[in-house]
């Protein structure tokens, strides 16, 4: 029995009741026989979840890079390791073979030594999704830089803050970006960002757009002439197993977003054996993977995962809306795809485009679907069950975080029997367990409670990029020795679990998490806002859309409440970005308060929801009679159109 490749159900009890008797021993296992280690470790792990302290393969001397690309050399050279798929469908599609990928990683990695980055510097990325992104994140962990990737959708402010905060010394970003039918200044905002950036001395261009952009003397180099001259030959760093490999953003319920560090050993190990599993990689397969490099999916499952199993990774640039509906089941088509891994607000906004742009492709290549960003609701689950995998394909609904690095909960294809809206079973090596409010487990099956892990897995984040005090406080003081996901699930008769949705103020909003606390702060830089709260409510294609109560400073305000809403939104899109503009304005002149001041943001989500039937205890509230006002006044909020 080959513990790396599970097949039957059987198989997988076993291997998981082996994985949980000894991790250490199952890891090690595992670590042993798949990868490429300058050398072993002396210890597998250590770790005590008060401190917070978790290391694995403690000792031990590896570059991942080398097991993503050189190893692969001998065997796969000329195997594709990356397809790119442009915006435009016209335009050529690309194969990076192993061989070439390896020559342009290592062109890369010297031209960041000749800028002067060394080992554990900082580098953000800010590009599109076209190979320079991938290739760049390979040549930072090529000389052991910590790339720090922030999605090429983020605004400049946003993008300022991510840069400071882990005092990035370089950022490689692009001339632009195509997106669908737009092109968007990518360098410009770049720019921008940089004005309040004084530790960033360089900054690398690829040309992608061809658009005349502003090149600052000194600071500003196009990457072409760079890497022409650069050397295809570059030793890896030797780096140690608990050496940061990345720095990855994510929003939190509170203050300012979170730098999640991972480091090499672990994450190398957990996400090549997740990928391996979960989609039941064949060598000649092509996967693909709809996601950003500038999300954790993309880091784990789009780059690392794959390319540590010699896979085909395809890498698309475009959106699923261009030039029609119909563009993923053409590339489905076109590459003859055998694993599709996307969204579930993808799956809702495809399903509404109706089944003629679905029928006209060939999907007959698809062997195993993926979901992963929310919960996928049952509709969506048959919608891309019967038209997509033609009951054919089994949908594996992946559960994980920025901040386990790898996916957790899931049924692995064609050996765990999938139920809609379940993200099953726990994977090998993880612990999941349930807990009430009090504190305690709650054993047995058909119960609900908060999600927590019990037990260290190799590619647990290790910290928050400078504030180890805030990675405490938020995962491992909630419930003592557990991680605490901020999720909430329900497990079922048989022991399936299915996530039922954050329990803290992060909004899942078209799967990307989004903390309410930012977008309020961003709301009130408007001149005119005094106090505002944001919840969520449901949306058929987003899964869930933001409903914003504001409070205007003067309450005579006369200025037209649909122009004082654009210009909120402005102000969002410029601290944030786009993707959290808020879908519902309500202007109130109260919110509900509790007597120490904090707002009931259970009351407003029922209202958001239209759920007001049963509102629950309203006796605490400092303000009792606002409740009423703001249900009379929702109608201002839910009939206008701007
Ligand atoms: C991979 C990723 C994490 C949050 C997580 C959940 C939600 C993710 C699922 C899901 C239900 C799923 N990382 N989430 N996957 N909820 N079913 N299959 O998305 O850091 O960006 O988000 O996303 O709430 O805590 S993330």
């Amino acid at each position: 029995m080959s513990n790396y490749h599970i097949k039957h159900l059987e198989e997988y009890y076993q291997v998981y009741r082996k994985s949980i008797r000894c991790p250490e021993h199952f890891w090690e296992e595992i670590a042993e026989e798949h990868f490429m280690w300058q050398k072993k470790w002396n210890n597998v792990l250590s770790w005590d979840f008060s401190k917070p302290e978790i290391k694995w393969f403690e000792g031990a001397k590896l570059n991942i890079t080398e097991n993503c690309i050189d190893r692969h050399l001998a065997t796969r050279g000329n195997k594709t390791a990356i397809l790119f798929e442009p915006n435009n469908p016209s335009e050529l599609a690309e194969h990076i073979t192993y061989k070439q990928l390896s020559e342009r990683v290592n062109r890369f990695a010297n031209v960041l030594k000749q800028e002067g980055i060394k080992k554990g510097d900082r580098v953000c990325i800010y590009l599109p999704m076209i190979p320079e992104l991938a290739i760049s994140v390979l040549a930072c962990a090529r000389i052991g830089a910590i790339h720090s990737v922030v999605f090429a959708g983020f605004s400049a402010t946003a993008l300022s803050t991510r840069i400071n905060d882990s005092d990035c010394k370089m950022v490689i970003t692009s001339d632009g970006s195509y997106r669908g039918p737009k092109t968007i200044d990518l360098k410009g905002i770049v720019d921008e960002a940089l004005e309040s950036c004084s530790g960033v001395n360089s900054v690398l261009v690829a040309k992608r757009i061809h658009s005349g952009i502003n090149m600052q003397n000194g600071r500003d180099k196009w990457l072409q002439p760079l890497l022409d001259e650069a050397s295809i030959d570059c030793k890896a760093e030797i780096m140690d197993a608990e050496d940061p490999l990345f720095i990855l953003y994510t929003s939190g319920s509170t203050g300012k977003p979170k730098g999640m560090v991972h480091t090499t050993a672990g994450y190398m190990v957990y996400t090549a054996y997740t990928f391996k599993n979960v989609f039941q990689y064949k060598e000649d397969d092509i996967y693909w993977c709809t996601a950003d490099i500038g999300w954790i999916t993309g880091h784990s499952y789009i780059v690392y995962g794959p390319l540590a199993n010699g896979a085909t990774t395809v890498m698309f640039e475009g959106v699923p809306s261009y030039p029609d509906y119909g563009r993923f089941w053409e590339i489905v088509e076109k590459h003859k795809i055998n694993q599709f891994y996307t969204a579930p607000t993808a799956i809702r906004a495809l399903a509404k485009q109706g089944l003629e742009v679905v029928e006209k492709h060939d999907l007959s290549s698809l062997k195993v679907l993926g979901s992963v960003g929310e919960p996928i609701n049952e509709e969506a689950w048959h919608w891309y069950n019967d038209n997509i995998g033609k009951k054919q394909s089994p949908i594996v609904d992946t559960w994980w975080q920025t901040e386990t690095g790898g996916i957790m909960i899931t049924p692995i294809p064609f050996v765990t029997p999938t139920k809609p809206t379940y993200a099953t079973l726990p994977f090998i090596g993880i612990q999941p367990t349930l807990m009430d409010e009090n504190g305690n487990e709650i054993k047995g099956n058909q119960v609900s409670g908060r999600l927590c892990v019990k037990f260290p897995w190799p590619s647990i984040a290790r910290t928050i990029w400078g504030n180890h005090k805030r990675y405490k406080d938020t995962y491992f003081s909630a419930y003592e020795n557990k991680y605490f996901t901020g999720d909430g699930a329900l497990r079922d008769e048989v022991g399936y679990y299915r996530i039922t949705g954050r329990v803290d103020d992060v909004i899942i909003v078209s799967g990307h998490n989004l903390g309410t606390a930012p977008i309020e702060d961003a709301v009130n830089e408007h001149p005119a806002v005094a106090e505002s709260a944001i919840v969520g409510f449901p949306h058929d294609v987003k899964g869930n859309a933001l409903y914003g109560y504001v409070i205007l400073k003067d309450v005579g305000e006369t200025r037209d409440h649909n122009n004082l809403r654009k210009e909120i939104n402005q102000i969002i899109t410029e601290h944030i970005g786009p993707i959290a503009k808020l879908d519902k304005i309500q202007f109130t002149e109260g919110l509900p308060k509790t007597r120490s001041g904090k707002i009931m943001r259970r009351i407003l989500r029922k209202i958001a929801h239209n759920d007001i039937s049963n509102l629950g205890d309203t006796s605490t509230l400092l303000n009792p009679e606002v409740v009423q006002s703001i249900i009379d006044g929702k109608k201002n909020a839910d009939n206008t159109n701007w």
